[in-house]
């Protein structure tokens, strides 16, 4: 099975997180934006990463993937079959992709993709504003649902909820953005438990050392 983009962009990260919890090996093929690989285009016909295949089967985006994933490799289950356990988890992976994502790529875009990758600069208004304005509203409902020291944000095992909020504060970690422990310290404590984990940690160590490389280049 190969996954095509970059860790990186917090959509990738969440599958290959996934892909890692449930011991399925992924083939992750570095896809930078717009690239015009063949294959990767046949599985996203938007341009959009992550993009997968298996075989002869293409699909893109991180959820549908994640969803094939969990359909053929059931364990262990990670999207629990209970009515309302799989609605707060899908409710999570939402929020993360939908409002938590996109708020951190109003900075990772501006601070970080544009200045660096593409040699333009960024609008440093729209990262400003994102981090003042959004950023303390999404913080503040994680903090008002996540667990006590070692629980689940659904259930009582670790879910796509937890994979799914948990990757994004590795792209705040990359803008060197420390949200305050003291309004936020369930919220950092869990984000930190969760990217500690053998499927997030050694994505995150390779992306930062790969920006620290850039950076100092
Ligand atoms: N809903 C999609 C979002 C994917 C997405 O927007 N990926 C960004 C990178 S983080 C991308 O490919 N942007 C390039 C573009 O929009 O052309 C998913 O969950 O996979």
């Amino acid at each position: 099975m190969i996954l095509f983009g970059s860790s990186m962009s917090p959509f990738v990260r969440k599958v290959i997180a996934f892909a890692g919890e449930k011991g399925v090996a992924l083939d992750v093929k570095p896809i930078g934006l717009g690239d015009p690989d063949p294959d990767f285009r046949k599985a996203s016909p938007f341009g959009k990463i992550p993009a997968f295949t298996d075989g002869e089967f293409h699909l893109s985006d991180s959820s549908a993937i994640i969803h094939y994933l969990e359909a053929k490799h059931p364990d262990p289950p990670l999207i629990p079959d209970d009515p309302e356990l799989r609605g707060r988890c899908i409710w999570f992976d939402e929020f993360a992709d939908t409002i938590f994502a996109a708020c951190g790529a109003k900075m990772f875009f501006n601070r970080i993709v544009a200045p660096m990758f593409m040699k333009r600069d960024g609008d440093s208004a729209v990262a400003d504003a994102a981090e003042r304005d959004e950023l303390p509203r999404v913080l503040d409902y994680i903090e008002s649902v996540a667990p006590e020291a070692d629980g689940f944000l659904v259930g009582d095992s670790l879910t796509l909820a937890d994979i799914a909020v948990a990757s994004p504060f590795a792209n705040l970690r990359h803008l060197g953005i420390d949200p305050d422990r003291q309004r936020w310290g369930k919220t950092m404590a869990f984000a930190d438990r969760i990217l500690d984990r053998p499927s997030f940690r050694p994505w995150y160590e390779k992306e930062a050392a790969f920006l620290t490389r850039v950076r100092g280049a």
